[in-house]
C-alpha cells in the first residue's frame, strides 16, 4: 500500500512536471555595435516562452517579446534576456554584449576667436592709427581671400584691452574641413587710413579629427588666436 502511494505521488509529480516546458532563452540583436542614440531591434527566438523580461543593462528594462532600445551613452552592455514558463515556475536567460560608441562628427561650428597678443605697431615701428589704438575687425579667409564672416569692429584697442574676443551666436559652420582658413585682423581708422595688419592661422579642421578639440591657438605675424568650436553631425 506505500509503494501504490509513492508510485501514485510519483505519477502527479511527472503529470506536474511534463505541464511545465523548460523554456530555452535565446536571442539576436539587430547589431551588437552601435552609436549612440541608434536603435537596436532585439529579435526573441526563445523557445517555450510565456512571458520575457529584458534587461539591457544600462539600468532600463522590457517586458515586450521583440523590444529595441537605443543608449544614450557610450559603453559596453550586458543584455539579458530572462525567459519564463507559465506562471514563473521556470526560467531560462541568455545574453549578448553590446558596444556603443559616440557619434563620429562630421561637421565644425565656429563659435568664438579670441586676440591674445597681436601687434601695435606696423614693420616700420609707427602705429596703426596716428591718433590713438587701431579700430580692429576680424575676417575668416581662405588662402584666395574669400571673406566667409566679418566681426563688429573694435575701437580704439590698447594692449590692456587684450584678450579680444568675438562671438557667434549661432555657430557658423565651416564650409570645408579640408581647406585651411585664417583670421585677418584689419585696423578700420578714419580719417587714418586702414591698415592690413595681418593674419593668423591656419586653422584647418580635418587635422583635428582624431581628438576632436573644442579649442585650437595658432600663433602668426605676431597675432596670437584661438578658436572655439563646436563639433556636430
Ligand atoms: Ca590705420
Ligand atoms: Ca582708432
Amino acid at each position: 500500500m506505500k509503494n501504490v502511494f509513492f508510485f501514485l505521488i510519483a505519477i502527479v509529480s511527472i503529470g506536474f512536471y511534463s505541464c511545465q516546458k523548460e523554456p530555452t532563452a535565446s536571442f539576436t540583436a539587430s547589431k551588437t555595435t552601435a552609436t549612440v542614440n541608434e536603435t537596436i531591434s532585439f529579435t526573441n527566438s526563445s523557445l517555450e516562452g510565456h512571458s520575457f523580461k529584458w534587461e539591457f543593462g544600462d539600468g532600463t528594462t522590457s517586458t515586450e517579446e521583440n523590444p529595441s532600445h537605443a543608449y544614450v551613452s557610450s559603453g559596453t552592455y550586458i543584455v539579458k534576456l530572462t525567459v519564463y514558463s507559465k506562471k514563473e515556475k521556470k526560467s531560462d536567460d541568455a545574453t549578448v554584449n553590446i558596444t556603443v560608441t559616440d557619434l563620429v562628427p562630421t561637421k565644425c561650428y565656429l563659435k568664438k576667436v579670441t586676440i591674445t597678443a597681436m601687434p601695435f605697431t606696423d614693420g616700420s615701428g609707427a602705429g596703426w592709427d596716428t591718433y590713438n589704438g587701431p579700430d580692429v575687425f576680424i575676417e575668416i579667409t581662405d588662402a584666395n581671400n574669400v571673406v566667409y564672416q566679418t566681426g563688429t569692429t573694435v575701437s580704439d584697442v590698447t594692449s590692456s584691452m587684450l584678450p579680444l574676443t568675438w562671438n557667434w551666436s549661432t555657430p557658423w559652420q565651416f564650409p570645408s574641413l579640408t581647406t585651411n582658413y585664417y583670421v585677418d585682423l584689419t585696423d578700420y581708422d578714419t580719417p587714418d587710413p586702414n591698415d592690413y595688419i595681418g593674419w593668423c592661422g591656419p586653422f584647418k579642421m580635418s587635422d583635428y579629427m582624431t581628438t576632436f578639440p573644442t579649442t585650437m591657438t595658432k600663433t602668426a605675424n605676431g597675432i596670437t588666436i584661438t578658436i572655439e568650436v563646436q563639433w556636430g553631425n
